[in-house]
């Protein structure tokens, strides 16, 4: 058994700023993923309901996977946290925040809150997930964070277009790219700063913005508090969190989190043969396509007759075309419902209600993109356990 009481990192409310500050709480409870190893303790960090804590220093939380039977958005307080460096900041003064932007414009920039809050806004609600979602579901297994689906979610993001802010600046002519940095830094100076970079056009897209807000609300702490970069159809890792530099560079990124981590096989599958090592890699983009049953787990009983199914799907920005489900292990398909559509990087909700005769039964479900692109019927593998995206099975017996 594990030892229930940790020590932890807790928000509380100070004056005029926020602060992080060490408190003790309560582990909830464990729960156990479903592969070796599993066994997490749920812990409710400041501003969150228990989650799956992968690891305290730095906080790294998943979301338990029921949250997604709620609804396409995901709630703040459920929303799954990733960090890489354990100095976190502990202390922010909302009134006193910059965001700088820099390098390769006319007019450098040092923008509050207030400043950002001034300008045109936007809204968007878009999928953000970890590139290593579902690593602990590889064969053969892989070093890294061992996550379940948990390091997922969907929030409506409140903010300002990047490229509304990058005019402002004046984006001088020789600019390729734009680099980002957030006030977390390593506690050893030999390891490298997390910061990442967009090319300037998708930089200037004008989907990609500076949000403040989450579901209505001001950024939780840890999704950044109190601005971060939304990447919208793109995994996690660009959306840079308490956001504070903003670098426009007339040359590529060398930065170790672009160069040499996160960096995914240079094909069509972004996949080598399991154990081996791709000749050549590029940075991770977009998310692939993925579809969830999210109201049955695995070995649930049922009931014989129409049994209703629920679930999600979502892809890279092209918005969700079909989603299909076989009560046969795939051997036949018919189409799911489509719930309301809350635009192309949302989670699409579904619903089927398939006539399931008594006995044992291989629910399997495949979403299928607007831009044509399916989930494959067997697992890919590649060496960082990015984007598995595998048509999900789930076995259930009805009686
Ligand atoms: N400042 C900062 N931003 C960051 C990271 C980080 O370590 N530091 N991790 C990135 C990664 S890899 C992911 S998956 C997302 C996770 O966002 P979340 O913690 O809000 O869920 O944050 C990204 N932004
Ligand atoms: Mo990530």
């Amino acid at each position: 058994m594990m030892d229930r009481r940790s020590l932890l990192t807790a928000m509380a409310l100070g004056v005029g700023s926020r602060v992080l500050a060490p408190f003790r709480v309560e582990a909830a409870d464990t729960a156990t993923l479903p592969f070796g190893n599993g066994e997490r303790p749920l812990v409710a960090y400041p501003g969150k309901r228990p989650l799956l804590q992968m690891t305290a220093r730095p906080p790294q939380l998943e979301t338990p996977f029921s949250v997604f039977d709620e609804g396409a958005i995901t709630p703040n307080d459920a929303f799954f946290v990733r960090y890489h460096l354990a100095d976190i900041p502990t202390e922010i003064d909302a009134g006193a925040f910059r965001v700088a932007v820099t390098g390769q414009v006319e007019r450098p920039l040092s923008l509050s809150l207030a400043d950002l809050k001034a300008m045109p806004r936007t809204e968007i609600v878009a999928v953000n997930q970890c590139s290593g979602n579902s690593r602990g579901f590889f064969e053969p297994r892989i070093a890294g964070g061992q996550l379940a689906n948990g390091a997922m979610g969907c929030a409506r993001w409140t903010g300002v277009p990047l490229k509304t802010v990058l005019d402002r600046a004046g984006v001088k002519a020789g600019a390729v790219q734009v680099a980002f940095n957030g006030l977390d830094g390593p506690v050893l100076p030999e390891t490298p700063d997390f910061a990442k970079a967009l090319t300037l056009d998708h930089a200037r897209d004008g989907a990609v913005m500076l949000a403040w807000g989450m579901n209505g609300q001001d950024l939780p702490w840890l999704n950044g508090y109190p601005l971060r970069l939304v990447v919208p159809g793109y995994y996690g890792t660009y959306w840079v969190k308490h956001l504070n530099g903003i670098a426009v560079l007339d040359h590529p990124f060398e930065g170790f989190w672009m160069k040499t981590a996160y960096r995914i096989p240079d094909n069509p599958c972004a996949c080598t043969e399991p154990g081996k090592a791709p000749d050549k890699t590029v940075p991770i983009g977009r998310l692939n396509v993925r579809s969830f049953l999210t109201n049955l787990t695995d070995g649930a009983p049922v009931k014989a007759g129409h049994v209703p199914l629920r679930g999600i799907a979502f892809d890279g920005g092209s918005g969700i075309r079909e989603v299909a489900v076989s009560t046969d292990d795939g051997r036949t398909w018919s189409a799911a419902r489509l719930g309301p559509d809350l635009g192309p990087y949302a989670f699409r909700t579904w619903t089927a209600q398939p006539d399931l005769a008594p006995g044992a039964h291989a629910l399997r479900v495949r979403a299928t993109g607007n831009d044509g692109a399916t989930q494959p019927m067997e697992p890919r593998w590649n060496p960082a356990g990015y984007m598995r995206n595998v048509v999900e099975t789930t076995r259930v017996r009805a009686a």
